[in-house]
């Protein structure tokens, strides 16, 4: 099941720019920045409050044909995807298929800092693509 919100991801353009805005926006500073070559992106985790919170995850696109590019194109920088901690990746897909969702990748793949992820289709969440995150 799930156990907390684990970050909101925000496709944006220009990765650099978009942490510049935030920090001089909303105070809001990097405490993580990788770039996931299965996932197309270069993004940056960035600390809201005291950082005992939910992340917010900026997302920029590596390659035109990698999901946020796809994103972006169709519906410009915005809300991307909601994630959520789970302990076990495998359980909660089994679980959530047999409710009838579609999850989208049949093993887990990297997410960030060594996570395993899933996605659930957001066609079958009300309009939400929803991540599924353990922890390395
Ligand atoms: N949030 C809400 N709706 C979305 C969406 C999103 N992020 N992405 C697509 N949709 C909607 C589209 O608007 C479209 O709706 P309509 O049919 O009403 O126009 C529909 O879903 C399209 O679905 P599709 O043709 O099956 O798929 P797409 O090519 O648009 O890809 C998705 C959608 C979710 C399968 C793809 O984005 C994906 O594989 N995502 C998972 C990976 C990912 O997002 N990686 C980047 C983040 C990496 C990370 O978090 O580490």
């Amino acid at each position: 099941d799930f156990l907390r919100i684990d970050h909101v991801g925000i496709a944006v353009a220009d990765l650099d720019g978009a942490v510049k805005f935030y920090a001089e926006t909303f105070g809001m500073h990097c405490v993580h920045e990788e770039t996931n070559e299965d996932q197309g992106v270069r993004e940056a985790m960035l600390a809201v409050g005291d950082g005992s919170g939910p992340r917010l995850q900026l997302l920029a696109p590596l390659r035109p044909d990698s999901a946020i590019a796809k994103f972006l194109d169709r519906a410009g920088p915005g809300l991307q995807q909601l994630a959520y901690t789970v302990a076990d990746v495998e359980a909660t897909t089994a679980a959530l298929r047999a409710r009838g969702l579609r999850v989208l990748y049949d093993t887990p793949r990297r997410g960030t800092a060594g996570s395993r992820i899933n996605f659930v289709h957001p066609k079958d969440a009300g309009g939400v693509l929803v991540e599924l995150v353990e922890p390395a």
